[in-house]
């Protein structure tokens, strides 16, 4: 056999090129005939009419172009993929096609690397469009073949509009080449892809996203690889995605044409794609680069019926555009389930943090109430403040300004009473809260760490140098700030408290600040009521002050409520500083996360493209009624 013939339909001068599909049932989008000569070129700029299934379909564009899969958790890596893949396809294919109907048919030459891809589209135009060549992978820009009247059809972004356009020789994967020639019919198109199953990884994925953009493949392989795994991977897509397809079988050794292409038939059939068409080429010497005419004859004839024969033409491309409606439906609904998933997944963290950090706010009000603070320094410096008078002297009011000012004077700062009792109170509650905050974030971490999910998000690049695991650097002076800024407006409570008169005369006597002193000790006591007397230091300072004095100014009403304000107070302000902290796990977060809105949006999306395709589809089947009668 010298010469490439389809193995279906060998006497027919004009192969109906797949099994008729029964138009309005099988089409939820509406293609009418594209005319044998394509529009006037102005109207390829006139804007398409609003149309709801193309309104429905930019919304799930956006919708699965804003909606994150980041969070790592089973599938969202299929799901990033999917999503991409979709508003590619949906950007290179479905809307310009949608929108265009009438726009030539685009081939796309897909395949191995060496398979000879470049060499048959050169062939079908008998010139040397496109390089073919020894050098693996030769193809890495894609070469676009019209007759020169199409070529306005593919200049502009209409088709794969991330491509920029040139007209000659493109250098990397980004452009697209345009040719015209008049050795093509109006209406047909070829695009030469790069190898699908190239080394070169932008190789791959643009051969990917061209294929997505097809109206029809062309899949090109040998007689020595047609059994490789990898076309076969494509060719599965090419099925799920109902795209019109065509094989080509190039280079079989004479003799073995009908082995070979009884073999992949049965393999075409056993994969779901027994409609294609077969195109058996048998190896032979090339002529100036390009396959002997006689050999590429049947494959050409077969295009030419096709751009000639408009019904035929809607035929392919009503095929391939509602297998893309079709698989549109699966994956926007897997898209969903895992947008789904992702908000549940953020939603687990988002607790643990949080309850790690409400752990923490616990820890501080326990250690506020047990009475540990009123250990170690904080209870050496009371028992000073009450054991060598300076409390009793704060109610010698007069003597205690007169010797302020005498301190002041030889120090050159004015001594407030208590001042060592203040700061050690200070770095007790400090040192309370930061141990807290510091627990907390190894525990929020640690929680993270047990999923995958939260492991990659303490591992992201933003939080890496900032160590979630431990407390901010420098909360420490924050915290310290925090309580100081408590310690001053126990003071101004102290000081409304004595402006209302509603104090007891015995705390009044005492003066603001040693009162606050008192009502910040008492916030630490760990008794409800009055404290004991070891809590207080009684045993150490009663030598100035008796016990039953300080028993009885514990005791005092007005302390204890003083006390329960001043408590409330700085747990608000701790909670605050932890929620702070908390924030930095919540940010991390929320720069990653799913937003609950995006998710109910594809959803939404999904289900008015369906509903669009479905009230299409009845409007023509009301046509196809209205026509029959
Ligand atoms: N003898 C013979 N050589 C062929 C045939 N088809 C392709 N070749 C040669 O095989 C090599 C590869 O062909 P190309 O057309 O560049 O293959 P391709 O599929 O475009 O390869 P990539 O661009 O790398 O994906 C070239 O050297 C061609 O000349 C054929 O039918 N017969
Ligand atoms: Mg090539």
């Amino acid at each position: 056999m010298t010469t490439g013939r389809p193995t279906e339909q060998e006497n027919s001068p004009a192969p109906s090129p797949f099994e008729p599909i029964s138009a309005p049932a099988a089409m939820g989008a509406t293609v009418a005939p594209a005319p044998a000569q394509p529009a006037a070129a102005d109207s390829i700029v006139a804007t398409p009419p609003a149309n709801p299934l193309t309104d429905a379909l930019v919304a799930l564009r956006e919708a699965a172009a804003c909606t994150r899969f980041d969070l790592e958790i089973p599938g969202a890596e299929s799901a990033r993929g999917t999503s991409a893949e979709l508003v590619h396809q949906l950007d290179d294919y479905v809307l310009p096609r949608l929108r265009r109907l009438d726009a030539p048919l685009l081939t796309v030459v897909g395949g191995s690397t060496g398979a000879g891809k470049s060499t048959v589209v050169n062939s079908l135009v008998r010139a040397s469009v496109t390089p073919s060549g020894v050098l693996r992978p030769t193809t890495r820009s894609p070469v676009l073949v019209s007759h020169p009247d199409d070529v306005r059809w593919f200049s502009d972004t209409r088709v794969l509009p991330e491509l920029t356009r040139t007209s000659g020789a493109g250098t990397d994967h980004r452009t697209l080449q345009l040719v015209p020639s008049p050795a093509l019919d109006p209406g047909l198109a070829f695009l030469d892809a790069p190898d699908i199953d190239s080394v070169v990884a932008a190789n791959r994925r643009l051969a990917a996203q061209l294929l997505a953009a097809a109206d029809l493949w062309l899949f090109v392989t040998t007689a020595a690889r047609y059994a490789d795994a990898v076309p076969w991977d494509v060719l599965e897509t090419a099925q799920e995605r109902g795209t019109a397809l065509a094989v080509l079988l190039d280079r079989v050794p004479p003799g073995a044409e009908d082995d070979i292409a009884a073999h992949l038939t049965e393999m075409l059939a056993a994969h779901g794609l027994a409609q294609a068409p077969l195109f058996v080429v048998p190896e032979t010497t090339l002529v100036d680069g390009l396959l002997p005419e006689p050999v590429v004859a049947p494959l050409r004839s077969w295009f030419v019926s096709l751009a000639r024969d408009a019904e035929q033409r809607a035929e392919v491309v009503r095929r391939t555009l509602d297998g893309a409606l079709d698989s549109l439906r699966p994956r926007t609904a897997g898209l969903a389930a895992q947008a789904r998933a992702q908000l549940d997944a953020a939603a687990q963290l988002r607790t643990d943090a949080r309850e790690a950090y409400a752990g923490a706010l616990e820890e501080v009000d326990d250690g506020m109430r047990d009475g540990s603070l009123l250990r170690g320094e904080v209870m050496a410096r009371w028992q000073e403040f009450v054991g060598t008078g300076e409390l009793l002297r704060s109610l010698q009011d007069r003597v205690g300004r007169l010797r302020d000012r005498l301190t002041a004077a030889v120090t050159g700062r004015p001594h407030q009473p208590g001042s060592e009792l203040t700061a050690a109170l200070e770095s007790g509650v400090a040192l309370l809260v930061d141990a807290a905050a510091e627990r907390a974030a190894e525990r929020a971490a640690t929680s993270w760490r047990r999923s995958a999910a939260g492991t990659a998000l303490l591992r992201d690049p933003e939080s890496v140098d900032v160590r979630l695991d431990r407390a901010t650097p420098n909360l420490r002076d924050g915290i310290e700030r925090t309580v100081r800024d408590w310690q001053g407006a126990v003071l101004d409570l102290v000081r409304r408290e004595g402006a209302t008169r509603r104090t007891s005369a015995r705390i009044a006597a005492y003066g603001v600040n040693a009162t606050g002193l008192i009502v910040m000790v008492a916030v630490f006591a760990s008794t409800a009521f009055i404290p004991t007397g070891a809590e207080i230091g009684v045993a150490g300072g009663t030598t100035v002050l008796s016990q039953k004095v300080l028993e009885a100014l514990f005791g005092d009403q007005a302390v204890r409520r003083l006390a329960d304000e001043a408590r409330a107070d700085l747990l608000d302000r701790v909670r605050a500083l932890l929620d702070g902290e908390e924030r930095r796990f919540a940010d991390l977060l929320a720069a990653h996360a799913t937003v609950a809105s995006d998710a109910e949006a594809l959803e939404r999306a999904a289900a008015d493209v369906e509903a669009a395709r479905a009230s299409s589809l009845r409007a023509s089947l009301r046509r196809s009624t209205e026509a029959l009668s």
